[in-house]
């Protein structure tokens, strides 16, 4: 530490080593990751950001007010900093008081978001230990917004969300097999770069560059050209967004009514199909998903629909789908029906063929699993039995009491009085903003980690300020990489940033469980703990398997991948013995259980639904331009914003929104301009790149830019800094899944004619020095908290 020595460690987006001299982190990836990411670049600027929270703070309306309530100046007051006992009594004390008016049931622990690479010091995993460990339990949250909709269609109709991912086809395959890659959504390298736990070894841009040299074609259906490298020569099939279920059943007509399908592998493998091809024929419901239907809708033409039906049928072909997809209304559709179209291709299972879902959409999937376990961290027993798809929390906190479906149940909104968060940025993952804050504003009282004052820190009443990786030793491993990393402390922490497991272990103490949170062990003792069931696995398979010292000190551990075949090719090989966990055991194209259901919006099979934000909807009479709010290149979610690379993209200082020369032309605004985005919900400013990558009709402002609400004359509240989700809809994607439907959105922009406001998204958390009064309230406040 300090002594400018490197030091192995590890990120979301990749492995690397680096060292710090007190002032400057010098960071270099890992030797042997062939295409190590740019998103490194940001970590310099990490562990002495003018961002950084020093001190516990506690919000100013939350002491005034004598303590918890419903408050509307919660994401405008300022804080006051705080010694941490004096934090942790306050917080001790209001823990409490809920657990003892209220019960664990009225606490949101759900606490989603990324957090960090380390597995033990994972705060979601700490959370949610702390919460089953000393408050009895707490209201979880289901599912995740990378892949609610996929999540939940998935295990009816083929296999779990995991299995169906990480156990399909490989970017080996895919580079040495396949001759067309259809993929809907592309395979955008950017998320590839990025995966939960680390990611060793960046395979896909090189796999992606092996198939394009071997002479593989490429078909990138999306509005935008570069979610496909753009150094491959694809062919660019750009619908109107949230119509590739149309396009795809256009396809499948093409396939069906022309003889194209592979009946003897729909016969073995498959069910329901009669019931799918009587509306895909429209014999159903009197619409014949024709070439000319689907271009109709999707304005994709009908001789390119049945030029590429016919290759797709007569090659080597991989029906791809990205995440991207189903994080939109009914997203469940073209999960499932891109499923639905490799089954009626009848490659399914034969390598790098069939259908593949996020390949491309996170790192390690299209690798092989892992043959050993790797360290995790003991959740406790949840005694709270309330939960939520993850994307309805603004329901919920707005309608205690309300019922509403998800997957077949109906289930009943819990009253919430109390929100704990580690580890995530809800203020840049939540959709309709304005609405989530009103949302926020319903509670007593809202706790939050976090080593920067994020947009949501605002909006907390306690904001514990966390460490960051680089402050604190940790294990780094996926399920899907063969490392095992020594995360190893390379940084002092700044100011009094604590690890979260330490704040947690506090915490516990003053109410009475520590022991049954720590189990007696320190962060080191944990560390050894954990590392032991890999230590054992790779030693009963007579591998490298060193005793904790040695592995620390080495910094990696190889670990062995799976040598099984893919979850399709077992299937495939013998479907009975390697029966899918669907009711049928088969792939369900018509599936009952989802027909049982009686969702107008999700029926049982896959069918094209027109959603509220499209290009062909009335909406967009008064909306015309449909936003892509994408996950960023530049950076992780939100993560790290202020670094050199997100920064370097950015565009008069604001996110960078990309638009169709047209459409600029059109609104009379130059490259460069700041905008001004908006709809009947918000108004966000951008800066304008003018681009071909983008198909016309369809702007890109990717997500992650850090919330700053500010008034502006005329305008109102904007954000200032480029947050779509100030405009994007807060419904699920369906009464199924629930799931976040984020990623597109209607929306008008216009040049800023005045002069835009500076951004003040990165400057800190607003701070008060107490006054008398505020002084003496929290003196009495402490005073009565620890009397209790
Ligand atoms: P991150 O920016 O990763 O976003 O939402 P998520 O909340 O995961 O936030 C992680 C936070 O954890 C950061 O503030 C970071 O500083 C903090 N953190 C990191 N390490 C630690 C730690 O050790 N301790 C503590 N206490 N905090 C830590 C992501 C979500 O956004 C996702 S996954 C998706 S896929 C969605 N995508 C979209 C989308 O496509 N379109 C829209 N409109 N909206 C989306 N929102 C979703």
């Amino acid at each position: 530490m300090d002594d400018g020595k490197y030091g192995s460690h590890s990120s979301h987006w990749g492995a690397f080593s680096a060292s710090w001299d007190g002032q400057n982190l010098d960071i270099r990836p890992h030797p042997q990751d062939p295409a190590p990411s740019p998103i490194l670049n940001n970590i310099p600027d990490a562990p002495r950001h003018r961002s950084r929270i020093a001190k516990p703070l506690v919000r100013k309306g939350w002491l005034e007010k004598n303590g918890p309530g419903p408050d509307p100046r919660r994401g405008e007051d300022e804080f006051v900093e705080l010694e941490w006992d004096d934090a942790l009594t306050l917080l001790a004390a209001e823990l409490r008081r809920v657990g003892d008016q209220h019960g664990a049931g009225s606490i949101f622990g759900g606490s989603y978001g990324w957090s960090s690479a380390g597995r033990f010091h994972h705060a979601q995993s700490q959370v949610h230990r702390f919460l089953n460990c000393v408050m009895g339990g707490y209201v979880r949250s289901v599912n995740t917004y990378s892949s609610g909709a996929g999540a939940v269609i998935l295990p009816h109709v083929l296999a779990g969300g995991e299995p169906a991912t990480r156990d399909n086809n490989l970017w080996a395959e895919l580079a040495e097999e396949t001759e067309l890659i259809v993929a809907f959504g592309g395979l955008p390298v950017r998320n590839s770069m990025v995966s939960g736990g680390g990611n060793s070894r960046h395979v896909a841009p090189g796999s992606l560059q092996k198939a394009a040299a071997r002479g593989a074609r490429f078909v990138v259906v999306s509005p935008l050209r570069d979610d496909l490298m753009t150094e491959i020569d694809a062919e660019w099939l750009a619908p109107v967004p949230g119509t590739d279920t149309a396009l795809m059943l256009g396809i499948a007509h093409v396939l069906a009514s022309e003889g194209l399908t592979d009946k003897a592998y729909l016969d073995r493998y498959t069910v329901g199909y009669a019931v799918f091809e009587r509306y895909l024929l429209g014999q159903a419901d009197g619409v014949a998903k024709t070439p000319d239907w689907a271009a109709g809708i999707s304005g994709v033409d009908a001789a390119t629909i049945r030029d590429l039906a016919r290759r797709m049928a007569g090659s080597k072909t991989l029906v791809s789908v990205a995440y991207a997809l189903q994080r939109a209304r009914f997203g469940e559709q073209p999960v499932w029906m891109g499923l639905v179209l490799g089954a009626m291709l009848g490659q399914l299972g034969r390598p790098g063929c069939g259908y593949a879902y996020a390949l491309g959409s996170i790192g390690n999937v299209g690798k092989k699993p892992l043959g050993v376990p790797i360290p995790t961290l003991p959740q406790g027993k949840n005694g709270v039995a309330d939960y939520i798809p993850v994307a309805r929390i603004a329901d919920m906190l707005l309608n205690p009491g309300a019922e509403f479906d998800y997957n077949g149940h109906r289930l009943t909104y819990p009253d919430i009085r109390l929100v704990y968060w580690a580890g995530g940025n809800p203020f840049h993952h939540h959709q309709d903003l304005k609405r989530f804050a009103e949302a926020f504003r319903r509670v007593d009282t809202v706790v939050i980690h976090d080593a920067f004052a994020t947009a949501s820190t605002r909006f907390a009443d306690f904001v514990l300020p966390a460490t960051i990786t680089l402050e604190r030793d940790d294990w780094g491993a996926s399920g899907n990489d063969p490392h095992l990393i020594a995360m190893k402390k390379l940084v002092q922490p700044f100011g009094q940033a604590r690890d979260d497991f330490e704040i947690f272990a506090d915490l516990a103490q003053r109410l009475g469980h520590w022991q049954d949170f720590t189990e007696g062990r320190s962060s080191q003792d944990w560390l050894r703990h954990l590392y032991e069931p890999t230590r054992k696995a790779l030693a009963e398979k007579g591998l490298h398997a060193p005793d904790f010292d040695t592995a620390w000190q080495e910094g990696e551990i190889h670990l062995p991948l799976t040598d099984k075949p893919g979850l399709l090719e077992r299937f495939r090989a013998d479907p009975q013995a390697n029966a899918l966990a669907t009711p049928s055991g088969l792939i369900e194209i018509h599936s009952e259980t989802v027909a049982s259901f009686g969702y107008a919006d999700c029926p049982g099979h896959p069918a094209w639904l027109e959603p509220e934000e499209w290009l062909g909807g009335a909406r967009a009479k008064d909306f015309p331009i449909l936003l892509v709010a994408n996950q960023p290149a530049t950076r992780l979610h939100s993560q790290l914003d202020f670094g050199a690379h997100s920064q370097s993209e950015k565009v008069a200082g604001r996110e960078r929104l990309r638009l169709h020369p047209a459409d600029a032309a059109a609104r009379g605004i130059a490259d460069g301009d700041v905008v001004r985005v908006f709809n009947d919900r918000g108004t966000c400013l951008a800066g304008v790149r003018i681009s071909e990558f983008v198909r016309q009709g369809v702007a890109q402002l990717s997500t992650g830019a850090w919330y700053d609400p500010q008034y502006v004359d005329g305008l109102g509240e904007v954000c200032a800094h480029g947050n779509p989700n100030v405009l994007t809809q807060d419904i699920g994607t369906s009464s199924l899944a629930q799931g976040c439907a984020g990623q597109v959105v209607l929306v008008e922009i216009a040049r800023l004619e005045t002069d835009p406001p500076p951004v003040r998204a990165h400057d800190g958390a607003k701070l008060t020095s107490p006054d008398g009064a505020l002084a003496a309230t929290l003196r009495e406040r402490l005073a009565s908290a620890r009397e209790e």
